[in-house]
């Protein structure tokens, strides 16, 4: 006969988890960072702004795995104690937990203890507590009474540091005071300065110290970690694909001299590489899961060096089938090279049909517009190197911040500068490839299946995540 095991599949256990503390320790914090929404609970400097127990559910796959209790903050914790000696005094022979039980089943409404009672409720009805602490303070009479009473529950407790920035010698000595409360399995998590390594280990200590849930914790952090794989994926494809945007646009452009055109090409060019890095910024803040009014971004500056595509570049020469080899790059390029790069157009279509007859018709019907528009005297206008650069870099320092703010952050992320992000040692050659594909600046499947774009994305995703 088979016999029913009593939580059969069907009814998976959540894990409950009671977020307990002092006022103002982080705990509202720590759940948003957790749940990666601004959106949980309220947050301020001021005692007492989480007032009830909230909940929030944290699951793998559509599966829930567990329910976060926000606790209000356990204020008054000698009165508190004085009254749970009382009863504990009334019934000696009680287990401690059950002076607990006791304590909030005979609380009134009224009572100036409600907002602690609630607090002891949910630690009674959860499997777990993370005891939030500001290692800030000192460890006052207070914070023990508080882990005298929390550990009455005889629920594990894991202890959690929060701001801990700046603060090692405060941390050592908190270490040292919980080891009399037999709590070593402590975790440091800055709810501000995210790190899903700390997630992680927050649930791998949950893991530790409860047995039946380890196979249900460990789906969540698997699901977990792929998830924010994805979201760092996405996050630096996302720049890839602005660069791509940018780097492959070109207005053609008449040579004559007229400046009125020019500076509407100009004005356009700027618009664009603006509109540009704009949606892009707003993708990643989504793909992060953070709104618009988390990050202050200055216009970009775009440069007033202009960068005119010139089909002699070196580079470019080499794409058009014109190995330096070749008797007709040496034609076009020998001698006159420098000019090229330095002063642009000057060689103009005396070299581009010089450079025609050495590459053959096949490269001819390839890029023939580019080189019949040279020979026309058309140029293009394209975005300059330095606002590339300035694009990649601002785009790398938003991404890398991003990606290590909690969702408690309360100041504004300024992405003003990135000194100290590098540019790929390939860029210039990735750029030069981008802007020889006008193409490119869309995605489409030819785009996304060619080897060579796949290789430039995937080179500066690469780059974008490199965090050393
Ligand atoms: N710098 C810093 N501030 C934090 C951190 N965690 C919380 N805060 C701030 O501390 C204050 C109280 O946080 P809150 O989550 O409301 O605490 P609760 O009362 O325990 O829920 C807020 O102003 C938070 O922005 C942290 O890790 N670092
Ligand atoms: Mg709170």
């Amino acid at each position: 006969m088979m016999v029913k095991k009593p939580n059969s599949l069907n009814t998976p256990l959540l894990l409950n988890i009671a977020v307990v503390g002092h006022t103002n320790t982080g705990k509202t914090s720590l759940i948003r960072t957790m749940l990666r929404s601004t959106e949980f609970g309220i947050i301020e400097d001021a005692a007492g702004t989480t007032r009830h127990v909230e909940q929030a559910t944290i699951s793998a796959n559509n599966e829930p795995i567990l329910n976060l209790y926000d606790t209000p903050g356990l204020e008054d914790s000698r009165a508190l104690f004085a009254q749970i000696k009382k009863l504990q005094a009334r019934s000696k022979l009680s287990p401690p937990i059950q002076i607990l039980e006791q304590f909030v089943t005979d609380i009134s409404v009224s009572d100036p203890l409600e907002q602690e009672a609630k607090v002891i409720r949910q630690v009674l009805r959860s499997d777990i507590l993370l005891y939030i602490i500001d290692v800030r303070e000192p460890f006052l009479e207070k914070y023990r009474l508080e882990l005298e009473i929390l550990t009455q529950s005889g629920k594990p407790i894991i202890p959690v540091f929060n701001f801990i920035a700046g603060h090692d010698q405060e941390l050592t000595k908190w270490r040292q005071h919980l080891t009399a409360f037999h709590m070593h399995a402590t975790l440091e998590f800055d709810t501000v300065a995210f790190t899903f390594d700390a997630e992680k280990r927050l649930y791998q200590k949950m893991q530790t110290l409860l047995e039946s849930h380890y196979d249900r914790l460990q789906k969540l952090i698997d699901y977990r970690a792929t998830l924010w794989n994805q979201l760092c994926l996405s996050g630096a494809k996302r720049i890839a694909e602005l660069i791509a945007n940018v780097a492959c646009y070109r207005e053609s452009k008449a040579t004559k001299n007229n400046l009125i055109a020019d500076s509407l090409i100009e004005n356009r060019l700027h618009d664009f590489v603006r509109k540009a890095e704009q949606h892009c910024l707003h993708d990643l803040l989504a793909i992060f899961n953070f709104s618009e009014k988390d990050v202050e971004i200055q216009n970009i500056p775009v440069s007033n060096g202009q960068w005119q595509l010139d089909i002699f570049a070196p580079g470019i020469l080499k794409t058009y089938g014109l190995d330096v080899g070749s008797a007709a790059a040496k034609g076009a390029a020998a001698g006159v090279g420098i000019d090229l790069m330095v002063g642009g157009m000057s060689l103009g279509a005396a070299s581009a049909l010089g450079a025609i007859a050495g590459a053959g018709w096949s490269t001819f019907k390839r890029y023939g517009d580019e080189i019949k528009a040279t020979v026309k005297g058309t140029k293009w206008q394209c975005a300059d190197e330095t606002t590339l650069q300035v694009l990649y870099l601002r785009q790398k320092h938003l991404l890398k911040k991003l990606m290590h703010r909690g969702h408690a952050a309360q100041d504004t992320l300024q992405v003003d500068k990135a000194d100290d992000e590098k540019l790929p040692n390939d860029w210039s050659k990735l750029i030069s490839t981008l802007r020889q594909n006008p193409s490119w600046q869309e995605h489409s499947a030819t785009r996304n299946g060619n080897p060579q774009y796949q290789q430039i994305e995937t080179r500066l995703i690469g780059e974008l995540l490199d965090e050393k």
